[in-house]
């Protein structure tokens, strides 16, 4: 251990009003990561606790050392005002350029207009609940937590019951947090999105079109770089690929127009148009997203059977609403519920710690640990033979960058009621061939911020959800509130289309279809807070939506 290395760390801890003995500063010092490991120690550490706890320590080494946890950078890139910054240059060991002269077949080049939303039906939660406690069904206790890849697809058949996960990158983490990393994850997205869009447009790269002659028809797949406005009101949109970035033009009264207003940053589109004389710049005839196709069919489940999903649960909080919750519980065990097989919770299980500013005032469980004890228990109200699924989210345990990796070992140990299945935020599971794609949410906060109203509200958080399909994305933006973890791959990417979008974070219940894709926003479990009464956010709490796989039909079920 380094003298030097100690000392920071005391330094840091003794700043923040932590004591730690000997043995536990020697055991961040002498782990691999220290700055990680430090991180992760201090991000976990209840604000209120006067001592760093050794086997705290010990499972954050355990937790970097097995993600490579890459909380190094918050993927805020700094956009010069110029737009001259560039993501896509040369990596050092990366093979050859994105660009790929063969053309692939084109989906729907037809582009979306609203999926048709709906509002939220409301069935009060029905009979007196006939509780009979007991777990109707033995559960496999298999470990699923084996070193998982990416890509691997893990199928487990329990009687009826068929769960595949894909997606799941915990264990998985390449990202060390520098530079090379937000190469390469830009790269995999351009090379996997813009494969989307290349057969919609004659595309070339961006450093070819600036040398071809004015008046030329051109097309190109790129990234937003930037959108500005100009002096007459037109726009200016810069889209880069690995080649260089290439400004377009749509000008105001063009049917294009009305869609600069739902552009995020780094997202992938495509852009056909002619040169200017001086080939300069490009006037934008045509605009496409790599989007669902509008023929897109969803798969259905083939026997009566449902699903309920929620988010949110807040354990912990003073607002925690246990008794709802407990009312959906006992409810499960009615024969009203006895076509809900599967439980799909979509992150924030507990209130955690540190969240916001003065979150500590709104605590009534203090301890991180406690808190998902607590969470344990109330899961344990659940009919023991549902298939359940979780992911994190921003106030779980977990790294707050995404993707977030599944809980780690402790935290698995201690949520182990009814075995659930622990994926990462985001991951798809697919359910009775239905495929759900779970995302916790956190990016919804900056589709609504950035959208107009009619695209994206907190009433009807599914038309957020339907811009992030369109974009085919859960996160797209780098540099703003959602924190993003480079990885070499883009995991947060849709790749294929869900059957479900599920996702929370808003405390708003909404959904609806769009283009043939149910996007569901569950509520929460947590009464109005403080935060949301100074900012007039009435949250939906204690509801229930209930799917049937078979028709992807939605019932709300209340329990508050
Ligand atoms: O997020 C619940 C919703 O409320 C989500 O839209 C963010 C927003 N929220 C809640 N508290 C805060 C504070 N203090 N600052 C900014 N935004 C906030 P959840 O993740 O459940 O807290
Ligand atoms: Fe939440
Ligand atoms: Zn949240």
């Amino acid at each position: 251990m380094s003298v030097e290395g100690a000392a920071r760390i005391v330094r840091e801890l003794t700043s923040r009003g932590y004591n730690a003995d000997r043995e536990t500063v020697a055991m961040i010092a002498d782990s691999e990561r220290p700055a990680a490991v430090l991180e992760r120690v201090l991000r976990e550490t209840p604000e209120d606790a006067l001592v760093i706890r050794p086997e705290l320590v010990r499972s954050a080494r355990a937790a970097v050392d097995r993600a490579g946890d890459g909380t190094g950078g918050d993927g805020r890139s700094d956009r010069s005002s110029d737009g001259s910054e560039r993501r896509l240059g040369p990596m050092p060991d990366s093979g050859s350029a994105p660009e790929d002269p063969s053309v692939s077949t084109g989906t729907d080049p037809e582009r979306p207009s609203d999926g048709g939303g709906g509002s939220p039906v409301e069935t009060k939660g029905s009979e007196p609940p006939d509780v009979d406690g007991e777990d109707r069904r033995e559960t496999e206790s298999e470990s699923r937590v084996a070193d998982r890849e990416t890509v691997e697809r893990e199928t487990v058949e329990r009687g009826d019951r068929e769960v595949e996960i894909a997606g799941d990158m915990t264990g998985a983490s390449t990202g060390t947090g520098e530079y090379r990393d937000f190469v390469a994850v830009f790269r995999d997205r351009l090379d996997r999105l813009g494969s989307k869009l290349k057969g919609r447009v004659n595309h070339r790269p961006a450093s070819a079109i600036g040398s071809m002659p004015g008046g030329s028809e051109a097309g190109m797949v790129g990234l937003v770089n930037d959108v500005r406005s100009t002096a007459s009101g037109h726009w200016l949109i810069e889209l880069e690929d690995a080649t260089g970035t290439f400004p377009w033009l749509v000008m105001k009264d063009r049917e294009y127009a009305g869609l600069v207003d739902e552009l995020l940053f780094d997202e992938v589109l495509a852009m056909e148009g002619t040169l200017a004389d001086d080939a300069g710049i490009a006037f934008v005839d045509s605009m496409y997203f790599p989007d669902v196709p509008r023929t897109h069919e969803p798969s259905t489940a083939d026997r009566p059977v449902q699903a309920a999903l929620v988010s949110d649960v807040h354990v912990g909080s003073r607002e925690f609403m246990g008794e709802a919750w407990d009312a959906f519980a006992d409810w499960l065990h009615t024969d009203a519920a006895k076509r809900v097989e599967y439980l799909l919770i979509a992150g924030d299980m507990v209130e955690g710690v540190g969240v916001y500013p003065g979150q500590d005032e709104e605590l009534d469980i203090v301890d991180i640990y406690d808190q998902y004890e607590a969470f344990n228990e109330r899961l344990k109200g659940v009919p023991g033979d549902l298939e359940i699924v979780m992911i994190p989210g921003n106030h779980d345990a977990v790294r707050l960058a995404e993707p977030q990796p599944g809980f780690d070992e402790e935290l698995r140990g201690i949520m182990s009621a009814h075995d659930p299945r622990i994926v990462s935020n985001p991951a798809t599971v697919t359910v009775e061939g239905v495929s759900v794609l779970m995302y916790h949410g956190r990016s919804l906060d900056e589709v609504i911020a950035e959208l107009p109203a009619e695209k994206a509200s907190y009433d009807e958080p599914h038309k957020a959800m339907y811009q992030l399909l369109k974009k085919r994305h859960v996160a797209p933006q780098f540099g703003g509130h959602t924190r993003l973890a480079p990885e070499e791959k883009d995991h947060l990417l849709m790749e294929e289309v869900p059957d479900v979008f599920h996702t929370g974070h808003v405390h708003k219940l909404g959904f609806g279809k769009y283009h043939g894709v149910l996007a569901i926003n569950s509520g929460c479990w947590q009464s109005q807070t403080d935060f949301q009464k100074r900012n007039n956010i009435q949250p939906d709490a204690g509801f229930a939506p209930i799917v049937d796989l078979d028709t992807l039909d939605v019932t709300v079920q209340k329990f508050s």
